[in-house]
């Protein structure tokens, strides 16, 4: 048996490698990863319930590792390949988001481990967008783009060599590993020479700036690199006075005690500086890369996803446009009044089937395993202390969000309007397979703790 080096290792060493890329290309995320840090050390000193939290379920080892990254392709080739690049690297592409409604011409889904002992040795994530040309409804323009992509090799030789042999052998030795990491990352390194002239470049940009972001470069640089933090509304307010100015409006839920889903807030896109194919030097500008921070919190089952989402767009419908720097505050006011039906307890979140969780044996219950009188339900395992539960964390993204990431580095006014049913379908024939369900996985992970806590307290069954 050749000794492979398995793909979450690989997966460790790559999200490390590019945090180290992306640290020289753009300082500013340097500064926000020291701002996180410092964060999170002083919510896990200031408070002891969740530092515990986080012990119990583990993270409190992931989470300083704990980020995520976005890229756009612009071919199903592309997207194709990408897939079986992030294969390599134990990641499969996990749920479906279609952006277009929000006026962004793209559809997207999110690589990841799937596995929550996988995740635990590297929660890295990407999320991928592939653009939508066929929205263009300028003809030469497309046909420009398609050119343009079709031309373009994104991969480096021995990056696809490597992904054949992982694919034919079943995996990598170290040395091809090692060999691997460093070309992959090729693939998301910036160039400051684009391979459009600057009128090209203006077309594309005029049609929409994600556009020329996608079209006029050698490869799908990564947008962005995304620390986690414990606490996002201390680190929004903390960064002005690191020189980084956010976005406006956090997106997602609102503060809450027990966090759901995800929350996050961005920096502005950096001005960077480009050379097109008719100028000699960089005298070009280019904006793509910004900063963004998450908070997460717990996965939701479908009955809390739908809350979540009825009570999100009442509080979005309240305000009279999309939420900006005019009325933030009024946003703000909306989203605690409406969220204030979603239980902000546990207990209340578990016992009405809102989110997904984890469950431990304790101490107390493995002690009482022999006793016959011992509660043999669930609620009264965990009413008698015998079972501990923690919210399983949600591993993905979010569509409403990630349109108003989108938008407000693309400029808040790229507001356009794209006709265009469901399109999943067209999705899975450019990737070449299907998305995973995301609920299924969580679910799954659920079934699994619930069966090892029942077989650790002798249990035949848990419910
Ligand atoms: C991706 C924007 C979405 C998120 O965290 O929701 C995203 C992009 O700008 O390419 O990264
Ligand atoms: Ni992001």
């Amino acid at each position: 048996m050749p000794s492979f080096v398995n793909p979450d290792e690989i997966r460790a060493r790559f999200s490390r490698a590019m945090s180290d890329m992306y640290k020289q290309e753009v300082p500013l995320y340097g500064a926000l990863l020291e701002l996180v840090g410092e964060v999170n050390q002083s919510v896990m000193a200031q408070q002891p319930d969740i530092a515990r939290a986080l012990q119990w379920t583990g993270e409190i080892q992931r989470l300083d590792m704990e980020r995520h990254g976005a890229i756009r392709v612009g071919t199903a080739a592309e997207l194709a390949t990408i897939a079986r690049l992030f294969a390599v690297m134990g990641m499969e592409p996990v749920g479906y988001y279609d952006l277009t409604p929000a006026g962004v011409p793209v559809h997207s889904t999110a690589f990841r481990a799937v596995h929550e002992q996988s995740l635990q040795t590297s929660p890295f994530r990407v999320f991928t967008s592939l653009l939508r040309l066929e929205l263009i409804d300028n003809a030469p323009l497309r046909e420009l783009a398609e050119t343009l992509l079709a031309q373009r090799q994104i991969f480096t030789a021995r990056a696809l060599q490597l992904i054949d042999r992982h694919e034919r052998e079943g995996g990598l030795n170290e040395s091809d590993a090692q060999d691997f990491v460093t070309q992959a990352l090729e693939t998301f390194r910036w160039h400051r020479d684009a391979t459009v002239s600057s009128e090209q470049y203006q077309q594309l940009h005029d049609q929409h700036r994600l556009i020329a972001d996608v079209v006029a470069f050698k490869g799908p640089h990564i947008n962005h690199l995304t620390p986690r933090t414990l606490d996002i509304d201390a680190v929004q307010a903390a960064m002005p006075a690191k020189g980084i100015t956010p976005k406006a409006v956090i997106e997602g839920p609102p503060t809450r005690k027990h966090p759901i889903l995800l929350r996050q807030t961005s920096f502005k896109a950096l001005q960077e500086q480009v050379a097109f194919t008719d100028q000699q030097a960089s005298h070009g500008s280019h904006t793509a890369r910004f900063g963004e921070i998450e908070q997460r919190g717990a996965a939701l089952t479908p009955k809390g996803r739908a809350l979540y989402d009825r009570l999100l767009n009442t509080s979005r419908d309240a305000l009279a446009g999309f939420p900006s720097e005019s009325n933030a505050a009024e946003y703000l006011r909306q989203l605690g009044d409406h969220f204030a039906e979603f239980p902000d307890d546990l207990g209340q979140m578990r016992q009405q089937d809102l989110a997904y969780f984890r469950y431990f044996a304790t101490e107390k219950g493995l002690a009482a395993r022999d006793q016959a009188d011992r509660p043999t339900s669930l609620q009264g395992l965990i009413d008698a202390g015998h079972v501990h539960f923690e919210p399983l964390v949600y591993e993905d993204f979010l569509p409403v969000s990630a349109a108003g990431i989108f938008q407000s580095n693309l400029g808040d006014d790229a507001q356009s309007h794209y006709a265009g049913g469901s399109t999943q379908d067209a999705f899975h024939r450019a990737l070449g397979r299907s998305v995973l369900d995301e609920l299924a996985l969580y679910a799954d992970t659920q079934q699994r703790s619930l069966s090892d806590c029942a077989a650790r307290l002798g249990l035949a069954v848990l419910a």
